[in-house]
């Protein structure tokens, strides 16, 4: 299946710089930014360049792509100094509705600054 891209898409908006956002990370393929609402003290939205809905939906039409999400929010985790060496992070990609997820263009929050609990809500 493929996804057209969405005029209407916030994070498609903020991609193209017609919503503005705290950018920290952009590749070819990836941007990243701060979360306007923070649930720590870093707080970053890591999504890709493509319009698909979720990060599963990504996997399935771009893998390579999926590989640089991930790369990207590694690569920002180390700019905000929270390597795991440095006391690490949390990934959270929310996958459809029961799991909280708001914005249906695939993103990974990297959330640290702050101890993390277990289980999640
Ligand atoms: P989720 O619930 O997993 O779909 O996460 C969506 C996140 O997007 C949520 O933490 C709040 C954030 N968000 C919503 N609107 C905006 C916006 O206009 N700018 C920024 N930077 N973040 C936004």
């Amino acid at each position: 299946m493929s996804y057209a891209a969405d005029p209407d898409c916030l994070f498609c908006k903020l991609v193209r710089g017609e919503v503005p956002a705290d950018v920290v990370h952009a590749t070819d393929a990836t941007f990243a930014f701060r979360d306007v609402q923070p649930q720590a003290p870093t707080h970053v939205l890591v999504v890709p360049r493509r319009h698909v809905p979720d990060v599963a939906s990504l996997v399935a039409e771009a893998p390579q792509e999926a590989v640089a999400l991930f790369a990207a929010a590694a690569e920002v985790a180390r700019q905000e100094g929270l390597a795991a060496a440095d006391g690490g992070y949390r990934m959270v990609a929310n996958t459809g509705p029961a799991a909280q997820q708001s914005v249906f263009h695939a993103h990974v929050h990297v959330l640290g600054g702050r101890p993390m609990t277990w289980p999640p809500g």
